[in-house]
């Protein structure tokens, strides 16, 4: 038997099944989100990104009292380079490139400091960690054989960018057959206008890439789930 959740979402209801469901964290990096990594370097003010940190922990626990399995991601590189093309590499104009000594080690650069996830949202034991070169989620990783083995087939996504990382992750979930439900206090933006307009373009034309729903609403979804009283249910054949 199947127990079908509903949550109220643009452009309107989302259902999912708990058994079904994962929770995706998107780049929630120190690189990203502390003054003197990549996001810096390349001009932004870091403190945007910041506003997400608080209303994502409590999705996260919700999800964890769920028994809803989190996966995380990291972008990043190999120390020697090899997995970031000269086009990623040369891009811009940024004060310090990926590679060069920063704050917290050499930038976007595996098993460095700031490569790593930010304390407040630490990944618990047993939580898949997935590093990625890219922007999307599924390029060049193990994510989406990660959704097969545990029969994922909705995501509920966060993280930063809203209109970079997580943008072309739910592109590229979309095109491999996910649901997506985006969760608007819990992704960010170094810029306000990319973050109300990269929301507005996932659920507009019938929601062409996904739902979005504020974290409230879906911990509310999360707790209706654990008492087990879905909406409806369905047997399959
Ligand atoms: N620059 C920017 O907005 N984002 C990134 O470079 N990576 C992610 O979004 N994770």
């Amino acid at each position: 038997m199947t127990a079908v959740h509903e949550i109220p979402a643009q452009p309107g209801p989302f259902t999912f099944d708990p058994h079904t469901v994962a929770l995706l964290v998107i780049d929630m990096q120190r690189d990203f989100l502390l003054p003197g990594g990549f996001g810096e370097s390349l001009g932004n003010d870091v403190a945007l990104l910041r506003t997400v940190i608080d209303p994502l922990a409590g999705l996260l626990a919700a999800a964890r009292e769920c028994g809803i399995p989190v996966i995380h991601t990291r972008e990043g590189h190999l120390p020697d380079l090899s997995d970031c093309p000269p086009a990623k590499l040369l891009r811009g104009n940024p004060s310090q490139r990926i590679g060069d000594p920063g704050r917290f080690g050499r930038i976007l650069i595996r098993g460095e400091y700031g490569h790593d996830i930010i304390d407040e949202l630490a990944p618990a034991p047993g939580e898949v960690v997935i590093d990625k070169p890219g922007k999307g989620a599924f390029y060049a990783t193990e994510l989406e054989a990660v959704l097969n083995d545990n029969e994922i087939q909705t995501l509920f996504v966060t993280g930063v960018t809203t209109e970079v990382c997580v943008h072309t992750t739910v592109r590229e979930a979309n095109d491999r057959g996910y649901e997506c439900l985006v969760v608007s206090d819990c992704v960010g933006s170094y810029f306000p206008e990319f973050q109300r307009v990269g929301l507005e373009m996932i659920a507009a034309q019938g929601g062409i890439f996904g739902w979005v729903a504020p974290s409230a609403t879906v911990i509310g979804a999360l707790s209706t789930a654990a008492s087990n009283t879905p909406v409806s249910s369905t047997t399959p054949a």
